[in-house]
């Protein structure tokens, strides 16, 4: 009898600043009704899936980027979406931008179980961008300045009858979030990303280059893990700045087992059959039997590159 987890990969399109959180929502409860209309009992929504993704837009005093966090999950805007889920009896996985009631700032997702719990949190351990405000690119990725690095490691959890673990976007670039997972077991991975088109620190870099280097970034997460990862997008354009599209689910063989080929609200729905990753975990990435961990100490022992250990 497979192990099936028929999951939904909701991308949203843009959602432009003025949009408020109650705008928003209604479009992820279109979504879930939709999700769960092909069958979808567990619904995956992109990062910071509430609000623009506002670390592009910068704020000389910090707290002015408070509005864009949660200080409460759920709170008044996200409740009707936890109650709708629960009537449905979803299980559902959102990012959004936490405010610890000590004061802690954190590019979140969390897991939701059918009857409306929240059943883990994951803050992202990889933040690209920088702090302070950068003249030279065309655009600001402001991460370092409103999120504080994720102090949760990379758990894995028992959830929807699996091993599943989160990771959030620039997450999926390091074979590290993978790794760490796999070492746990981890039989699917469910990451939000929004990722501008174009590098704004390198103009000839646009789209083309951008989904093959996030597809190959989580092709190969999935393959050598023999883990499942369902990736979904915020995608278009917000306020004038386009996100990249690519929602994609890929099976533990790294194989893409459905992409969405537009930049709107849309659901992608797949069975994954969680016994898919035994093969890979018993055979060619059976980690007990292949692995060496007394050469790879460097990995944890260096954060920059050092000295070569040769000659
Ligand atoms: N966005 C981008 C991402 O990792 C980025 C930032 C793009 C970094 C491309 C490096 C290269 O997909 C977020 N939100 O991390």
């Amino acid at each position: 009898m497979p192990r099936l987890i028929t999951v939904a990969a909701a991308q949203l399109g843009p959602i432009q600043k003025a949009e408020n959180r109650q705008s928003v929502v209604g479009r992820m409860i279109a979504l879930m009704d939709a999700a769960h209309a092909q069958g979808a009992t567990f619904v995956v929504y992109p990062e910071l899936a509430l609000t623009t993704f506002f670390p592009r837009w910068y704020h000389e005093d910090r707290a002015a980027a408070d509005s864009w966090f949660e200080a409460a999950m759920p709170g008044p805007a996200t409740q009707p979406l936890f109650d709708k889920a629960k009537a449905l009896g979803m299980a559902m996985s959102f990012g959004y931008a936490e405010l610890t009631p000590d004061g802690h700032h954190f590019n979140t997702s969390i897991l939701v179980d059918r009857k409306g719990n929240i059943a883990a949190k994951y803050r992202k351990v990889h933040l690209p961008g920088h702090v302070e405000f950068d003249p030279e690119r065309t655009h600001q990725h402001l991460e370092k300045r409103y999120f504080e690095p994720g102090d949760l490691g990379f758990p894995v959890w028992r959830f929807e009858d699996g091993l599943v673990g989160m990771a959030i976007c620039n997450d999926r670039r390091w074979p590290e979030t993978y790794r760490v997972m796999g070492l746990q077991g981890v039989e699917m991975v469910v990451l939000g990303f929004n990722t501008p088109s174009v590098n704004s620190q390198r103009a000839g870099e646009g789209m083309a280059d951008r989904l093959f280097h996030h597809r190959l970034s989580v092709q190969a997460g999935a393959y050598q893990n023999a883990t499942w990862v369902v990736a979904v997008a915020k995608a278009g354009t917000e306020d004038g700045h386009h996100l990249m599209g690519g929602t994609l689910i890929v099976d533990p063989n790294g194989k893409i087992v459905g992409e969405i080929d537009h930049e709107a609200d849309g659901v992608l729905v797949h069975a994954c059959d969680l016994d898919e990753t035994r093969f890979g975990k018993d055979t060619i990435f059976d980690f007990a039997r292949h692995r060496r961990v007394e050469h790879y100490g460097l990995i944890t022992e260096r954060t920059g590159v050092g000295a070569p250990l040769g000659r």
